[in-house]
Parts: C-alpha cells; structure tokens; sequence
C-alpha cells in the first residue's frame, strides 16, 4: 500500500473513531437528561480528537489513566460497548455491575483507568503506572489525562517531580477546556501557558491545538517515542473546549455555544478537512454514521436490557480475589 493510501486509510480509522465517541457520548447525555440513566455523567462532547488521537497511536499494551472525563478514551481503546452501556444503565452485566457507573471505568482488558472522581488523583496513578511499565514491561508507556484545573493539585507537581527524577516513561495530556466546573481558567490558575510548568521539572513541554487529531498526533508521538526509549516523560496540553460539564449542564446561551462548536467541533472539522483532501465523501460520512448509529443504538438496547442487581450482589467484589477483570461469568 502506498504512503498516501496509507495515510488516508489511518486517517478514515481516527475519523470513526471521532464518530464512534461523539455518538456514544451524546446519546448518553441525551438519555440522562431524559432521566433513564442514574447517577452522574461527565461527557467529553466536543473534547473527542485527544482520544481518537491518542488510542490511534498508542499499543494495546500502553496503559491510559484519565482523569472525570475518560469516557472517551475507554470508548477509543476498544472497550467493549455492550458492557459500558450496561454500565451506564447500572446493570449487573456492566463492566463493574453496575456498581461503578460512568466515572469509574476500570478495564485492564484494554489497559484504560478510564475514570476517577477525584480531581487530581489521575497524575500520581499514572506515575505509578508509569513506574510499573518501567519495571515490567519495557518499551510501554502510560498516557495520562487530566483537566487543567486538576494541575493546580499538589498531586501533579508530586507526579512530574517524581516522573522526571526516575524518568518513568509517561506522556502527561492536559485537556485544557478552559474551565475549572465554569470559572475561565485564570480565575484559578497562575501561570498564563500550563506547558510552562513542564520547566519545573525538567521536562519538555507543548501546547497544541486540541481539536485537530493531526495535530495532536504530531507533538504527541514525539513524545511517546521518548517515553519508549527510556528518555523520560513530557507534558502536553491540548486545548480543546467542552460543550457541557455534567450531565447536560451548560452554562453558555445555546447561541454562544453554537458559535463555538462552528469554530472548535473536532467531528465536523476533522469531517471537512478530510473532505476537502478528497479522503472523505457525502456518501462515505452517511455510511459511517449510519453504522455508528447502529452501533450505540445495539449498545443503548443491550444496556437497557439487562439485569439489575438483586440485594445479594451488595456483598459481591468486595474483596481483591473477585475483582471484576478476572470474572467471565458476568
Ligand atoms: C479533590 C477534588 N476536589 C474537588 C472536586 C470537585 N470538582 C469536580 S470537577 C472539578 C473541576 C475540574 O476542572 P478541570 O480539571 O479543568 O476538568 P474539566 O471538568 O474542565 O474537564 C472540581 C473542582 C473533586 N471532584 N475532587
Ligand atoms: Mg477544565
């Protein structure tokens, strides 16, 4: 094959991807706003390229660790949806049953912690991670995501002061939105570029445009390149824009937030300037959403489906020896 066919066929795959998150994600909003799923939701609507980018260029074997918006990279990985969505509906056929629910994603089957609820956490797991793979498993990295406010936690410095001092290989994402729940960012945050604080621990950092899959792509697999060839960790933050905090929550007017998904909608963007390469028809983007659809909606069914728990299931995984990974009869 070509480089060129190559380089479109790659780029198709991210685009699905980019689909099959923005689908998934927004029918989730959509059906707790409708008051079917409990508990709580944080969608990464209008955030998607970082995980369509990343999952496309990080192995199997690479570990990712997010922090309250990770919905998106377990759905990137390859996570199972049928088991997510049954997840989502509390079902004891989800991926924790249904204990867990949308923040505490957890599946070594695909090697993504996708979930935690406490802001900050994320940085000093990942460098344990990070320390683990440079143990164990050499030539891997961790990828670890977080939103910018989670920076100002004492657990970030901690993690990249440590990462950088044992070179633990790790890629640190911040997915800058710009908002801290909804005070702008430098309500809460010192330094004007986050990158900068890459300097204190003596490790290199970027900024990018985090709504183009390509071009986070491109800062991105410099950096794992480092991570795998035992040069240490990097910062890199994406700045992206989130369309809703939690569940449905906007604080923008309907028309302020349509201005900005005309200007930063990662799906629609990425849609045109494949279209505009040639690499994506009409028809083709029809074909694909269709089958997105089809996907999630087979997904949303099975979710709904299933059982709920029954009052013995409380005192179920409790203990390490029945943890959920290493169950099949779920
Ligand atoms: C330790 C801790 N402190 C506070 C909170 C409450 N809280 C939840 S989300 C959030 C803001 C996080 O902002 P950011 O890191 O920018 O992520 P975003 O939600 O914008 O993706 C806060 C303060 C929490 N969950 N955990
Ligand atoms: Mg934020």
């Amino acid at each position: 094959m070509s480089d060129q066919n190559n380089d479109s066929k790659n780029r198709l795959e991210i685009y699905k991807k980019l689909l099959l998150v923005r689908e998934s994600e927004w029918q989730m909003t959509q059906l707790y706003k409708r008051g079917e799923l409990d508990g709580h939701v944080l969608p990464c609507l209008g955030q998607e390229a970082i995980p369509a980018a990343f999952s496309h260029i990080l192995k199997p074997e690479d570990v990712v660790l997010t922090g309250h918006r990770g919905g998106g990279h377990y759905i990137a990985r390859g996570g199972n949806l049928k088991k997510l969505w049954a997840e989502l509906y509390g079902k004891v056929n989800g991926i924790h049953g249904g204990k867990a629910g949308q923040i505490h994603l957890a599946d070594m089957n695909v090697n993504t912690v996708a979930g935690n609820a406490i802001v900050g956490a994320n940085w000093v797991l990942g460098c344990g991670a990070g320390f683990a793979l440079k143990q164990e498993k050499k030539g891997m990295v961790a990828a670890v995501f977080g939103g910018e406010a989670s920076t100002n936690r004492g657990t970030f410095h901690e993690a990249l002061n440590m990462a950088s001092l044992k070179k633990l290989p790790i890629v640190f994402v911040v997915e800058f939105n710009g908002k801290q729940l909804w005070d702008d960012n430098d309500k809460v945050t010192a330094v004007k570029e986050l990158s900068d604080r890459a300097k204190a621990y003596d490790m290199p950092g970027l900024s990018c445009d985090g709504n183009d899959p390509d071009t986070i792509i491109h800062y991105a697999q410099g950096f794992i390149k480092k991570a795998r060839n035992g040069q240490g960790p990097s910062l890199l933050v994406c700045k992206t824009f989130k369309w809703y905090d939690s569940g449905t929550n906007q604080r923008q007017t309907d028309e302020e937030l349509q201005r900005a998904q005309a200007k930063f909608d990662p799906v629609k963007l990425y849609a045109k300037k494949l279209m505009s390469e040639g690499i994506l028809s009409k028809e083709i983007d029809q074909e694909l959403r269709d089958l997105t659809s089809q996907t999630i909606a087979e997904a949303v069914k099975f979710g709904k489906n299933g059982p709920l728990p029954v009052s013995k299931d409380a005192y179920t995984h409790v203990y390490a020896t029945d943890a959920f990974n290493q169950r099949e009869d779920y």
